[in-house]
């Protein structure tokens, strides 16, 4: 190879490793937009959960755990929540049979998008 090729293929490895960057940034990990309530809220108990991500989860992969927290301890799992997936799969609602009492309930929550990476996350709101 002479220096022009050289160069010429150093300026196209450069230029592919680039569009392989910009590609996986614009297919990042699913994430959480915004939730109902939101995180830290104190709130009029709620009926439902509402977490709303930026794609469609993957439903199977993808769920809602809800604790009653007090003095940073569980004191209660909620076991049998009905989860469905709505607003074309983007938002995963926890719908609660049962109105929370008053108190600090922390939910955490594992959603899997399109490119299958497992995500995490937690906040609390309270119930008064
Ligand atoms: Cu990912």
């Amino acid at each position: 190879m002479n220096r022009i090729s050289q160069i010429r293929s150093l300026i196209v490895g450069t230029s592919l490793a680039i569009g392989l960057l910009i590609t996986s940034v614009a297919q990042a990990h699913i994430s959480l937009v915004e939730s109902t309530p939101a995180a830290d809220a104190v709130a009029a108990t709620p009926k439902q959960i509402d977490l709303v991500f930026n794609e469609r989860l993957v439903p199977r992969a993808s769920r809602l755990e809800l604790s009653a927290i007090k003095n940073g301890e569980v004191t209660e799992k909620f076991e049998h929540i009905d989860i469905e997936f709505i607003n074309d799969g983007k938002t995963l609602r926890a719908k609660l049979h049962h109105p929370l009492g008053a108190g600090v309930y922390r939910v955490q929550w594992r959603a899997v998008g399109d490119d299958n990476h497992p995500m995490t996350g937690e906040f609390s709101f309270t119930v008064e």
